[in-house]
């Protein structure tokens, strides 16, 4: 089936369907949530009985709790044990749905919709580009074919938008990037506003640990990485939480000598969430899925319990075998 026939198929799901689950997938970042908040809009708009939800009932990290259609989200234990009808939104996987996984097991169609380059067509119906900018790029594309889309939801699939092309540029941006963005001003959404509300929120506490972080970065020696960390200790001592340090790998990623950002982030567990981003040539991807990760070619992630000599030691290893 090509993308105008699965376009096709999901409207007809999604018109047949009593009850809707949408969800995107653990961690929330701008892309995943807004796609998630402007679908769950446009689809109650339409008279849809849509349930959005966030796996393991987590929390909407703060720079995003300004999206319309949160006040819509459901807790996991108010959710239909079998909907006619489950939405995936930008997940790789099916184990990116967390505790939400068992749900779209069991509804009446799995329908998948995504852009990340190692997507398991995990749905029973899959609409996935790879060389879609954002999730939010295919479900706007989606949606407006059928559905009347306001002043909200766009501002929701602006959201996905900007910060999954890390405001227009990062790979994958192209003209088509730009003319959703011209579209979705049309409809009504403030880019200052939201630029203001994602960008420059941060907590006197987030400065001081990105003060912290930056003062601990260090070069990998005979490779183009730079690498920092931080602990739990380091984040209770400044009062954040886990879901605000999402971007922090993006001050790393500015040094001149890093083709290749790695953060360490310490979990509660005490294992360690290891985040890569990297430029040119290079693909992070491939080396976070060969420590069972994944993510996108130049911006992915992977978590490991070995100790942070080790893991530099195998992303130093993995990387020469790209280089050379
Ligand atoms: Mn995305």
């Amino acid at each position: 089936m090509n993308n105008a026939s699965i376009q096709l198929k999901i409207i007809e799901l999604i018109e047949k369907a009593g009850t809707i689950v949408a969800s995107c997938h653990m961690h929330g970042d701008g892309d995943g949530v807004g796609s998630l908040l402007g679908l769950q809009i446009v689809l109650s708009e339409a008279g849809k009985d849509v349930r959005g939800a966030m796996p393991d009932n987590e929390r909407i990290p703060p720079q995003y709790r300004f999206l319309p259609g949160q006040e819509l989200l459901i807790p996991f234990s108010e959710l239909p044990e079998t909907p006619h009808l489950f939405i995936a939104v930008d997940c790789g996987n099916i184990g990116r749905l967390g505790n939400l996984e068992e749900i779209a097991n069991r509804a009446g169609h799995l329908v998948n919709i995504d852009h990340h380059e190692d997507n398991t067509y995990f749905g029973d119906v899959n609409l996935v580009d790879y060389n879609a900018s954002s999730t939010a790029e295919i479900i706007f594309n989606l949606l407006k074919s059928k559905y009347s889309i306001g002043k909200e939801a766009a501002t929701c699939f602006y959201t996905g938008l900007i910060t999954d092309t890390g405001r227009f540029k990062h790979g994958f941006t192209t003209s088509k990037s730009f003319c959703m963005a011209a579209e979705l001003l049309k409809l009504g959404v403030d880019p200052g506003e939201v630029a203001r509300k994602v960008y420059e929120n941060a907590s006197l506490g987030y400065l001081r640990l990105t003060g912290l972080v930056l003062s601990r970065a260090k070069k990998l020696e005979g490779l183009p990485v730079v690498y920092s960390y931080f602990t739990q200790k380091d984040l209770k001592q400044h009062g954040i939480p886990m879901e605000e340090t999402e971007d922090l790998i993006e001050m790393i990623r500015i040094a001149r000598e890093a083709k290749v950002a790695v953060l360490f982030k310490e979990q509660p567990d005490g294992r360690t969430r290891i985040s890569l981003r990297s430029r040119d040539e290079i693909r992070v991807g491939d080396i976070a899925r060969k420590f069972g990760g994944g993510g996108h070619m130049q911006a992915a992630g992977f978590t490991s319990s070995s100790s942070l000599e080790e893991i530099l030691r195998d992303i130093g290893d993995s990387l020469r075998d790209q280089v050379s």
